[in-house]
């Protein structure tokens, strides 16, 4: 099962203006937390929660991005990739959600777009990856329409600033995560449980974002503007008629929701009946704002998933490879939610923004053979091309991630990377799936 397949693909197939990148996020690799006018997300404020983070780690070093920008710089380019998708912390340019800027915080991501453009590699800036400034959460955060309001004026000064030499921007990476990880669930930052506030921080967020690409547009009309979303595929994990409804419902609150409020101008109405008196308060005009038209979708894919109203399914039960997270490797999934995207919502053009995996990784002699990883990535470009082939405009991949790095409540003991990141030294050592990626890209492979 953890062979190496040989990749049934070639990157010529894709052609010369596919974008290949490689993600990152700015709370997870940045680090100098306190550097330079930086103030506390709510991430901050989270990681101080006894046992909120596995390993009880913080961000105050993580990988030192902010202090080895040319290192780094170096090693994207040394990939070969033409795109680097990179996310702004907002405390760092703002640190309190509104009032002042921060000269010292738009200079770091002045010198990375720069840096890029020396290098020849598009900028793909997400303004939003989960790092609330805690200053605006203490005000009520997505709950009040004061933050609203300081997020449109934020993603304006930042393509004043920067829209001009971006390839793309997005505005919100992965609402379904932020909101109910954060607000139902509690395991993520700010760690509320309540399903009513989830969904309404879920609708806040979908109507800030529509807002936002309008500011956007206002600024910088040219610049491809969108949202990431994280989905999957949802089986039932059984015939049983409680199962398969489960499973409809589930896909409705990861897919549907979001994807049917921003293509179609509605919410699911199973879903909505679902959710009885948990559903949101939705104003009149939300609706107009939330589906403003997107130039595209980013996809984040890692798994599949199944409902069940009984035990939890349990994930080894197909007989395929599960990663260090505890996800199933299913690769055939992503082609899947690509079609079935194009199909149901004729979308213009979506991206894999995100896609990688994590595996317990051994150092030996310098040099980490991170076989599993490389098929891993290897397999979903397969995947990605085979929805190309079946004509969805598929137009970008990214490697999930290009350095090891805080795996939010994981902390560091999860690791993302194809290239490692020793949390002592800090050096980095790339493993064996970039410089298969090298390869690759330079079409000899
Ligand atoms: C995501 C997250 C990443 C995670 C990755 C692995 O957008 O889901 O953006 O930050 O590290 O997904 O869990």
């Amino acid at each position: 099962m953890n062979q190496l397949t040989e990749p049934s693909f070639s990157k010529a197939e894709f052609g010369d203006n596919f974008v290949w990148g490689v993600a990152t996020a700015a709370f997870q690799i940045e680090g100098a937390a306190r550097t330079d006018g930086r103030a506390p997300s709510i991430w901050d404020t989270f990681c101080e929660k006894e046992g909120a983070i596995a390993d009880g780690s913080d961000v105050l070093i993580a990988c030192d991005h902010y202090n080895r920008l040319e290192e780094d710089l170096n090693h994207i380019a040394g990939l070969g990739v033409n795109a680097y998708r990179f996310s702004v912390s907002w405390s760092r340019v703002q640190p309190r959600g509104d009032g002042p800027w921060n000269e010292k915080g738009f200079d770091f991501y002045d010198r990375l777009i720069s840096g890029l453009e020396q290098r020849g590699i598009q900028a793909h800036l997400t303004l939003f990856h989960w790092d609330l400034p805690q200053a605006l959460d203490d005000r009520g955060g997505w709950l009040n329409d004061e933050a609203m309001d300081c997020f449109v004026v934020y993603a304006q000064e930042i393509c004043r600033r920067f829209g001009h030499r971006l390839a793309s921007i997005c505005t919100f990476n992965e609402p379904w995560v932020i909101s109910i990880l954060g607000y139902e669930q509690g395991v993520f930052a700010p760690g509320i449980k309540d399903r009513s506030v989830a969904m309404q921080v879920a609708h806040n967020i979908l109507v800030t974002h529509g807002r936002a690409m309008r500011a956007i547009r206002e600024v910088t009309p040219d610049l491809s503007a969108g949202i990431v979303l994280n989905m999957s595929p949802i089986y039932p994990a059984s015939d049983d008629p409680a199962d398969v409804e489960k499973a409809k419902i589930d896909d409705g609150l990861i897919v549907r929701w979001y994807m049917d409020a921003i293509y179609h101008g509605r919410y699911p109405a199973d879903v909505i009946t679902y959710l009885g008196a948990d559903g949101p308060m939705i104003k009149e005009t939300d609706m107009t704002d939330i589906s403003e038209p997107v130039d595209f979708v980013g996809v984040n894919y890692y798994t599949r998933n199944f409902s069940s109203t009984g035990n939890p399914w349990d994930v080894t039960s197909t007989g395929n490879q599960v990663t260090d997270m505890g996800w199933e490797v299913y690769p055939d999934g992503l082609c899947e939610l690509l079609c079935r995207l194009n199909d149901d919502y004729n979308v213009g053009k979506l991206m894999v923004t995100e896609n990688g995996a994590a595996f317990k990784d051994v150092l030996e002699d310098g040099q980490i053979n991170d076989i599993e990883r490389q098929s891993y990535i290897q397999s979903h470009i397969s995947a990605t091309l085979e929805a190309r082939h079946r004509g969805v405009p598929v137009e970008g991949y990214f490697v999930w991630s290009l350095l090891d790095n805080f795996e939010w409540a994981s902390g560091y003991e999860k690791r993302f990377g194809i290239i490692h990141v020793d949390y002592e030294s800090l050096e980095r050592t790339p493993k064996a799936s970039s410089l298969w990626l090298t390869e690759y890209l330079s079409g000899e492979s």
